[in-house]
């Protein structure tokens, strides 16, 4: 039996096939007409996403470890149920434990437009975490082609309300982070997480980075624009059932003290996340479900 075959529940179709990695942690290739990318098991993590007319839209980190228990750095990290340190317990993983473990593969099809359709579930019991004893269904569907489209689906299956933080962690490529512009926030309330979480609001001004940048959108469900003048290429990102936006690119100094951040690296890469963080964590009553989608484009 191959190690996968616990986390591969369907038969796959000729674009997607099973790649072991030499770091031991095997990946989904998909590979279409429109577009490839490569998906982990480990966290239902998405490590690159490339649509044939384009360069890598994600940015993986060079010096990530590949390694079970821990996160990787690039791609789309699921935070998941909670988003930063857990308030109850400081011992508990940074942005949950979604990201750490591994997820099943229950779909893989080829839908008429040629894109690839994979779904990721992780059941979730009182076991899974001391700091999150809840029961739940998480199902993460996505849309491979010449756009991304990422949903994450939470259903409780316990007969009591439980409350969860999510995040789809995007790192993005980019050419500078120092040239490009963010627009689709202005005008909105955002958390500063560099000054304690001070409350501030974004001016009508695109984001442009000129130094540590990690910010808590609130209340926002606008879609968002990278404009990368360097490579000439414009980043949409779209969502629903999302009410949060955070951004960050960590700068130069908390860059250094990031093992799994290359020293030059951090000035290629963004995160635009779309999230239900803090005021936006999401309360389900048993038996009900949430979806948070995001859809990337590149132009
Ligand atoms: O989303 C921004 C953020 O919460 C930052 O505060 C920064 O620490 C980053 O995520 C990375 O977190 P990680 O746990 O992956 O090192």
């Amino acid at each position: 039996m191959h190690p996968v075959d616990r986390f591969v529940r369907t038969a796959l179709p000729s674009s997607v096939r099973v790649v072991d990695q030499p770091h031991g942690l095997p990946l989904l290739r998909v590979s279409t007409a429109t577009a490839t990318a490569d998906i982990f098991f480990h966290g239902a993590h998405i490590a690159q996403w490339k649509p044939v007319h384009a360069e890598q839209v994600l940015w993986l980190s060079g010096q990530s470890a590949f390694q079970s228990g821990k996160a990787i750095r690039g791609g789309v990290p699921i935070c998941f149920p909670w988003f930063g340190a857990a308030s109850t317990d400081p011992t508990a993983p940074a942005h949950g434990f979604a990201r750490l473990i591994d997820w099943a593969l229950t779909e893989a099809t080829e839908a008429p437009d040629g894109n690839v359709v994979l779904t990721f579930v992780c059941d979730v019991d009182e076991e899974t975490s001391r700091t999150w004893p809840h029961r739940c269904r998480a199902t993460y569907s996505l849309s491979v082609g010449s756009t991304l489209a990422m949903a994450l689906q939470v259903e409780n299956r316990s007969d009591v309300p439980l409350t969860f933080e999510a995040a789809l962690h995007t790192y993005f490529a980019v050419s500078d982070v120092r040239q490009i512009a963010i627009s689709g926030l202005e005008h909105t309330d955002y958390l500063d997480k560099v000054e304690g979480f001070a409350r501030k609001r974004q001016a009508g001004e695109p984001i442009r980075f000129n130094g540590e940048v990690d910010r808590v959108y609130l209340d926002t469900t606008a879609t968002c624009v990278i404009a990368d003048p360097g490579w000439s290429r414009q980043i949409h990102i779209s969502k629903s059932g999302s009410q949060s936006t955070v951004v960050w690119n960590p700068g130069a100094d908390r860059a250094r003290a990031m093992p799994d951040v290359g020293t030059d690296e951090w000035p290629h890469m963004v995160c635009v996340e779309t999230a239900n963080v803090r005021d936006a964590a999401v309360r389900l009553k048993p038996a009900a479900s949430h979806t948070m989608r995001a859809e990337l484009a590149v132009r």
